[in-house]
C-alpha cells in the first residue's frame, strides 16, 4: 500500500529550505502531503489561501504533492489521510529542542504515526521564512533564498504596507 507522508508547517511563505525538505520527502514517500497550518504563536504575513497558491505553483513538477490546510490538530490531520509519517526539516541545534516537543506531544496524542527529521543542506541552515520576511520588509534581495515568484510576493506585500 502507498507510503503517505505530511510535511506540515507555516510556510509563511515558503523558502528554498522548505522546497528542499518537500522534494527530498517527496523522493521517499509514495504521497506526500504539504498541510499549511497555523502556529498560534506566530502572526502571519500571507492568508492560508495565499501560502497554499504560492507553494502549489512552485511545486507543480512535483506529482505525488498534495497542498492542502487544516485549522485543527496537526496528528488529527495526518490521521485523516492515512499518513504513516510526519516529516520535518532540522537546522541548526536551535531547532533541536522546539522539534522534541512538539514530536513528543504528537507521540502521546498517536503513538502510530511516525515523525522523521530530513538534514537540512548546509547552503539552507540559516534560512527561516522569518528572517526572509525581515529582509524583504526593508527592501532587501532575497534572491536565492526563495523562489522567483515569492519574492515578487514579499515584494508586492510590503509596497502595499
Ligand atoms: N531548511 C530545512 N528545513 C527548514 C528550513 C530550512 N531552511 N526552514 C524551515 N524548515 C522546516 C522546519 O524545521 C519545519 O520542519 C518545516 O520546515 C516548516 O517550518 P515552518 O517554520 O514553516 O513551520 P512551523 O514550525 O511554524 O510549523 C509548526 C506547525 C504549524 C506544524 C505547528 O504549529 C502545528 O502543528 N500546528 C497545528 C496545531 C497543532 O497540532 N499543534 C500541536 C503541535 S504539538
Amino acid at each position: 500500500s502507498d507510503k503517505i507522508a505530511v510535511v506540515p508547517g507555516s510556510f509563511d511563505p515558503i523558502t528554498n529550505g522548505h522546497l528542499d525538505i518537500i522534494k527530498r520527502a517527496a523522493d521517499v514517500f509514495d504521497i506526500v502531503y504539504v498541510a499549511v497550518l497555523n502556529n498560534s504563536s506566530k502572526t502571519p504575513l500571507f492568508s492560508i489561501d495565499e501560502r497554499i497558491e504560492l507553494i502549489q505553483s512552485v511545486t507543480k513538477d512535483i506529482p505525488n504533492l498534495r497542498i492542502e490546510s487544516s485549522s485543527g490538530l496537526l496528528i488529527d490531520y495526518a490521521r485523516s489521510k492515512n499518513a504513516k509519517a510526519i516529516v520535518r526539516g532540522l537546522r541548526a541545534i536551535s531547532d533541536f529542542e522546539y522539534e522534541m516537543q512538539i514530536t513528543s506531544m504528537n507521540r502521546f496524542l498517536d503513538e502510530s504515526i511516525e515523525t522523521f527529521f530530513i538534514m537540512t543542506k548546509n547552503q539552507h541552515s540559516f534560512l527561516s521564512s522569518s528572517i526572509v520576511k525581515e529582509v524583504a520588509r526593508y527592501g532587501g534581495a532575497v534572491t536565492g533564498l526563495v523562489p522567483t515568484l515569492v519574492e515578487e510576493a514579499l515584494q508586492k506585500k510590503f509596497m502595499n504596507k
